[in-house]
């Protein structure tokens, strides 16, 4: 499945509870020249796509360099998410250098230390106690060396508050089944609940066109839910898009047992499904009962899918 792209396994945690904080602007010591089109401006580690990022453009390895993302106004934030290194796909992240050691600075000059693994995972960071910022300053202070360029690469930043989230997080993802993982990707479940757009659960069935499949979010507790906010398919670009099985017609089962029939549009702008009676659940799986057929791919994606109340 070429033209799907890399994802990790979703962390589940505390910080999944606050808010992805909007960034204004984002600035870097140094980055590296365009290649072929392909840009490594700093603005890439905000785009909700793992698979463009920002390189540093310093001689040698990056170290010293640094990137900063401005929230516009001072913020109380209590952790950060880090797609560390180049998740193109599994080769890229390999050849190129990932952070080791990261110093983060704040708008008070005040400076946090962070040793970041060597691992295709997001990393999640957290401060000590809330901090009032309204830049971060991420500098690279050591690495974990690529095996062919000496290049260092951040693919996204999300920056997390801890206000109450204004949508329902689940505390589990599953499938009726998961497409394997490749060179490019894994399309676990969990993927639709990262933000990014280019992350993504499809269904693994051998034969079928992810008729019949199902996704289920599991609260852990009881939420009021009122609707969907979903991007459809592999929502990176038009031509991943069209590549692959997007969803059109569906059912929701709530956790009690109610059903609701939905309709999809088979487009990648993300789109809000209000349910025609809001409800309390605990879970509720959404099974499709009907998709459009890609051009590539006879396997039904979706790249993100949120509950709001
Ligand atoms: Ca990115
Ligand atoms: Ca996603």
């Amino acid at each position: 499945m070429r033209s799907l792209l890399p994802i990790a396994a979703l962390l589940i945690s505390p910080l999944a509870q606050a808010r992805d904080l909007a960034v204004v602007e984002v600035t870097s010591s140094s980055e590296h020249s365009d290649d072929s089109g392909v840009s490594y401006a700093p603005k890439n580690v905000k785009d909700r796509k793992q698979t463009s990022a920002w390189f540093e453009g310093e001689e040698g390895s990056g170290l010293g360099a640094w990137i900063q993302l401005d929230l516009g106004q001072s913020q109380t934030i209590t952790g950060l998410r880090v797609w560390n290194g180049y998740w193109l796909n599994e080769d890229m992240w390999q050849r190129n250098n990932r952070v080791k050691d990261l110093e983060v600075e704040l708008s008070d000059g005040s400076k946090h230390s962070f040793t970041l693994q060597d691992v295709k995972a997001i990393e999640e960071l957290r401060f000590p106690k809330a901090v009032s910022t309204q830049t971060v300053k991420l500098r690279i202070k050591g690495i974990h060396r690529g095996n062919t360029f000496n290049d260092t690469a951040i693919s996204e930043v999300q920056i997390f508050d801890a206000s109450p989230s204004e949508v329902v997080v689940p505390a589990s993802f599953t499938a009726s089944t998961t497409y394997p993982a490749d060179g490019d990707a894994n399309y676990e479940p969990g993927n639709v609940g990262d933000g990014l757009l280019d992350s993504m659960w499809c269904e693994g069935s051998k034969d079928g066109d992810g008729t019949g499949e199902w996704i289920e979010l599991d609260f852990g507790s009881s939420a009021k839910v009122g609707g969907l906010v979903l991007s459809n398919g592999n929502a990176l670009d038009l031509k991943s898009f069209m590549a692959a099985n997007s969803a059109v017609k569906g059912t929701v089962t709530f956790s009690d047992g109610s059903k609701e029939a939905l309709t999809i549009k088979p487009s990648m702008m993300e789109q809000t499904i209000r349910f025609a009676s809001p409800r309390t659940a605990s879970s509720l799986r959404l099974s499709f009962d009907e998709v459009r057929k890609g051009k590539e791919f006879n396997d039904l994606c979706i790249s993100e899918l949120r509950v709001v109340p």
